[in-house]
C-alpha cells in the first residue's frame, strides 16, 4: 500500500489512520513546492494534483475521509468501523462526511473574511450553523459512536484539531476543547505527530 504524504498536509490525517490500524505501508514523501504532483503520473493518481492518496494494488483512493474509510473497512478485525447495516454506521457516515463537506469550507471561507455568499444555496451555510454542528456533534465524553474509537474520529476529531491549531475555532468550548484533548492523547496521533516515538 502506497500512501502518498507530506507532514505539512491534510496526509497528517491519513497517516495517523495508519498508524489507528496498524498498517504497513509504503510512505511516498511529496514535495509540493517541488511540483511533485504536478507530474502526469501523479495526475493519473489524483487529478486534482492534491495530497493524501492511497494506492492499494490497483485501487486508488483520494480524499482524506475515504482513505480513512477504506483503511477502516479494509481492516475489519482493526474494530474501526461500525457494521453496514446497523445504526451506528448512519451516524458514523454523518461523522466522516460532514468534516470535508461542510466544516473544513465553511472555516476556508470564515479565514478569509468572505460574508457576501449565499448561505442558504451553499452547502455549508454558515458559521454560526457550523458552530452549533459542532458543539452537537461533539461527545461530552469518549469518542463520537460512543465507548469505541473508529475512523470518524480520526476524520472529526482531526478537523477539530486543527481547527484549534491553526485558530479556525476562537473559542473552543469545554466540550470541544476536551475532546480535541482526548484525541492528542492517542498514542497513533502521537506517533504521527512525531515519527520518532515507538
Ligand atoms: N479534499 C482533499 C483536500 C486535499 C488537499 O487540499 N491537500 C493539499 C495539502 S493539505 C494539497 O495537496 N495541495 C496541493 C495543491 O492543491 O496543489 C482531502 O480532504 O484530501
Amino acid at each position: 500500500m502506497k500512501h502518498y504524504f507530506n507532514p505539512m498536509s491534510r496526509a497528517i490525517t491519513t497517516h495517523w489512520m495508519l498508524l489507528e490500524a496498524d498498517v504497513v505501508h509504503e510512505q511516498i514523501v511529496v514535495d509540493l513546492a517541488n511540483g511533485d504532483t504536478d507530474t502526469p503520473d501523479y495526475r493519473a493518481i489524483n487529478p486534482m494534483g492534491k495530497i493524501p492518496a492511497l494506492v492499494d494494488g490497483d485501487v486508488v483512493v483520494t480524499e482524506t475521509a475515504a482513505i480513512c474509510a477504506y483503511i477502516a473497512d479494509k481492516f475489519p478485525e482493526k474494530g474501526l468501523a461500525p457494521a453496514l447495516g446497523t445504526a451506528e454506521r448512519g451516524k458514523y457516515y454523518r461523522y466522516l462526511f460532514v468534516p470535508g463537506t461542510t466544516l473544513e469550507p465553511m472555516f476556508t471561507v470564515a479565514s478569509l473574511g468572505i460574508q457576501d455568499y449565499p448561505a442558504k444555496s451553499a452547502g455549508f451555510g454558515d458559521l454560526k450553523r457550523c458552530l452549533a454542528t459542532i458543539e452537537a456533534m461533539t461527545p461530552e465524553t469518549d469518542w463520537v459512536l460512543g465507548r469505541g474509537f473508529t475512523a470518524a474520529d480520526v476524520v472529526f476529531g482531526g478537523i477539530l484539531d486543527m481547527a484549534v491549531q491553526f485558530g479556525w475555532l476562537k473559542a473552543p468550548s469545554k466540550r470541544v476543547a476536551a475532546y480535541v484533548e482526548r484525541i492528542r492523547s492517542r498514542p497513533a496521533y502521537q506517533k504521527s505527530r512525531n515519527p520518532s516515538l515507538p
